[in-house]
């Protein structure tokens, strides 16, 4: 690995139960990327965990929309929204961040998803691509300049974090052996194709 220096930032996207194999939202052999964010955050002296964090009744889950289904699309009024199950539900088990994740120096739990009408992919940006996290802010203010991606899921949150994490002008690193994609509709060759358009290196 390259040298890791006081300027690098471990983030790891959303290591949530719901999203590993069991839970609400389960992403093909997710719980695989716990041991692999472990390992490396071991090799970071400065890590970000962000978390999944749905109000119950969320937009962006089809229970939310008469005579909708889970993975079907619909038009919020910022565009097109992926429907999900109910997932991440703010206080659930859930939403509780894996129980192996053995990462006691991350320095934020970065919460997203919270406003009732927005969903939020990414640890940045909401998906009506305004509504600000702050996290760019919080990154830029303590020096960090380049950003190691991992976590769940690759064609969606790690995705979308790692090119607004390029659009706020960091540099970045997405570990592929460190994630795993939910795939749906050919989402994650389209994810791939964006990270390396925008220059994201995929190690
Ligand atoms: C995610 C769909 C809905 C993710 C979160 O973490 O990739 N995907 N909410
Ligand atoms: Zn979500």
């Amino acid at each position: 690995m390259q040298q890791v220096t006081d300027r690098d930032l471990l983030l790891v996207i959303d290591l949530q139960n719901d999203f590993c194999p069991g839970g609400a939202l389960a992403v093909p052999d997710g719980d695989a990327v716990v041991a692999e964010a472990n390992r490396l955050a071991r090799d970071f002296a400065h890590v970000v965990l962000t978390q999944d964090w749905h109000p119950r009744g969320h937009s962006s889950f089809a229970s939310a929309h008469p005579a909708r289904a889970p993975y079907e699309t619909v038009e919020m009024p910022y565009g097109p929204q992926v429907l999900w199950p109910d997932h991440c539900v703010q206080a659930t088990t859930g939403a509780a961040l894996h129980p192996g994740l053995d990462i006691p120096h991350a320095e934020l739990v970065l919460r997203k998803g919270f406003h009732p009408a927005i969903d939020s992919y990414s640890a940045f940006r909401e998906n009506d691509r305004q509504t600000a996290t702050g996290l760019a802010g919080y990154l830029r203010e303590r020096g960090f300049a380049r950003l190691t991606l991992c976590g769940l899921a690759i064609d969606f949150c790690v995705a979308y974090s790692a090119l607004d994490a390029v659009a706020a002008g960091f540099e970045v690193r997405v570990v592929l052996d460190a994630c795993r994609a939910i795939d749906l509709g050919g989402s994650l060759a389209r994810a791939l194709d964006a990270m390396r358009d925008v220059g994201v290196r995929l190690a």
